[in-house]
């Protein structure tokens, strides 16, 4: 679609585009300049997400009955369309989620690498067989899908997200109803049209665009048998307590707190390109951001006049312009939450070593931008050492030693991601060992997680599952243990002795 034009988007229900029913409509615009808006999608009413979960109930079963290397087949060539379009989806979702081209190039790179990826388990899923204890029988254990799936996405990775929750459950031979972020719906528009013109059939993928409702809708619903959900821990609490009295399979990915610890003898400049990455990366607006620096007393000063020299000096503005470094955040209510922590950081008593101020000269008055920001002299204690900004906001805690930077890496609620820069072989593998995350780096920020790992945190942060890598396959299917007794004859297992 052209960058100048705006046009009314539709729901895809049961394989059709269908308008909003009410007539009513969300504005999607661009948060680097809010006069441009981009498109309207339907406000949807749990009447479509009825429809919605309707038409995947109906579709489930042939899917199922797709043998899955011919589903793989439909997903290997959305990510061939995928290839083909990643530069178009990629200026449209800076253009409504606002963070620099580069990196949704890297969203939509990320979507493509999960389904090839996840496209290839069509002829894996692998189960295990194993020798029975008794004679003449057969023993294996296999993948069966869920059925309908409800798939409830972020707005700040808007293609790569739902592609870790989607490709695997149709892999699967689930079918799937999407309600993606209401701030970010064209790059999810873009997605299931790559589906649908792959060949995914009608009713498999439905998307119902629109508020909290539908999301309530497709938890609550009886017919919905797992819900995938990435977002705050507070509405992943809301999920958890809807999807509750069906005892549905729920997946939730939460928050973060994430911390890069940068040791004495560690190579000093590559840790400030790590830290400036991980906390400024997507605006701060990653579950995996680097937003606590935790820095060893003998480097601290070094390091923190380095870093807030260069936090200070990144360039911000339109992600579409070749030369911002970082984009704004997605809309008020996110600035205005920046912003408040920036008050709580001060009236903590850390030290507001740059930033902290809302920039609205010229061209960037008409968007949501907001100074890169460093706190130094924080104490671990202090809320903005401990609760998820999702900003451009880094908080510098100096520590004495590994034991210190462990201890206080740990003592959060959540547990996403954390890393170490050091030299020294041993503390590397103490961190790794005993820092409480699912995600750990050594030598590189806390953000950049490939697509066949698992990605997922402990504590807060989640409630046990995985996405990405085969691990996601967990979250879409239920094993299956198989005993086949070609003895003829009725054998009792732990009590016939062979
Ligand atoms: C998120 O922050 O919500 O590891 C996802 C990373 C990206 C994904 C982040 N590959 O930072």
């Amino acid at each position: 679609m052209s960058e100048l034009t705006s046009s009314t988007f539709c729901n895809y229900i049961g394989g059709r585009w269908l308008p909003s029913a009410s007539g009513k409509t969300i504005e999607n615009r661009n948060p680097a300049h809010t006069d441009d808006l981009i498109g309207r999608f339907p406000d949807s009413s749990a009447d479509e997400a009825h429809q919605a979960i309707d038409a995947a109930a109906r579709a489930f079963d042939a899917w199922r009955m797709t043998p899955a290397p011919k589903r793989a087949e439909i997903l290997f060539r959305a990510a061939e369309l995928l290839v083909a379009r990643k530069e178009p989806f990629a200026r449209d979702m800076t253009r409504e989620m606002g963070k620099v081209l580069a990196e949704t190039r890297g969203d939509v790179q990320e979507a493509i690498d999960m389904t090839y990826f996840l496209a290839a388990e069509g002829r894996r899923q692998y189960g295990q067989t194993v020798p029975s204890e008794l004679r003449d029988k057969f023993a294996m254990s296999i993948r069966q899908p869920l059925g309908v799936c409800a798939i409830i996405t972020p707005w700040n990775f808007p293609m790569a997200i739902p592609s870790w929750k989607m490709i695997p459950a149709l892999v699967c031979g689930n079918s799937v109803v999407f309600k993606p972020s209401e701030l970010t719906p064209l790059s999810a528009h873009n997605f299931v049209t790559v589906l649908e013109e792959a060949g995914v059939p009608a009713g498999v993928v439905n998307m119902v665009t629109g508020g909290p409702e539908i999301g309530e809708r497709l938890t609550v619903d009886e017919r919905v048998s797992v819900v995938s959900f990435t977002g705050s821990t507070a509405v992943g609490r809301l999920v958890n307590q809807n999807a509750a009295p069906h005892v549905k399979k729920v997946h939730l990915e939460m928050g973060g707190k994430n911390a890069i610890m940068v040791m004495d003898d560690a190579a000093l400049d590559l840790a400030l390109e790590g830290c400036l990455w991980g906390g400024f990366g997507t605006t701060g607006q990653r579950c995996t951001a680097a937003s606590r620096v935790i820095v060893h007393e003998r480097v601290h000063d070094r390091f923190v006049d380095a870093f807030v020299a260069r936090a200070a000096a990144l360039r911000v503005g339109d992600g579409l312009h070749p030369t911002t470094e970082m984009g704004p955040s997605i809309g008020q209510k996110q600035l205005e939450k920046v912003m408040s922590y920036v008050s709580i950081g001060q009236q903590e008593g850390a030290t507001l070593a740059c930033g902290g101020h809302r920039l609205t000269e010229g061209a960037l008055a008409k968007g949501f931008f907001h100074e890169p920001t460093v706190f130094t002299d924080v104490k671990p204690e202090m809320r903005i050492a401990r609760e998820e900004i999702f900003g451009p906001v880094v908080s510098i805690i100096n520590v004495r030693s590994l034991d210190e930077a462990i201890r206080v890496t740990n003592d959060v609620a959540y547990g996403l991601s954390a890393s170490i820069y050091t030299q020294d072989i041993n503390r590397a593998f103490r961190a790794m060992r005993d820092v409480y995350t699912g995600i750990f780096y050594v030598n590189a920020p806390t953000i950049g997680a490939e697509v066949h790992l698992p990605f997922g945190g402990t504590k807060a942060t989640g409630n046990g599952h995985r996405e990405a890598g085969t691990a996601a396959l967990d979250v879409f299917s239920d094993w299956k243990s198989v005993y086949v007794d070609f003895s003829g004859k009725l054998q009792r297992a732990q009590i016939d002795t062979v």
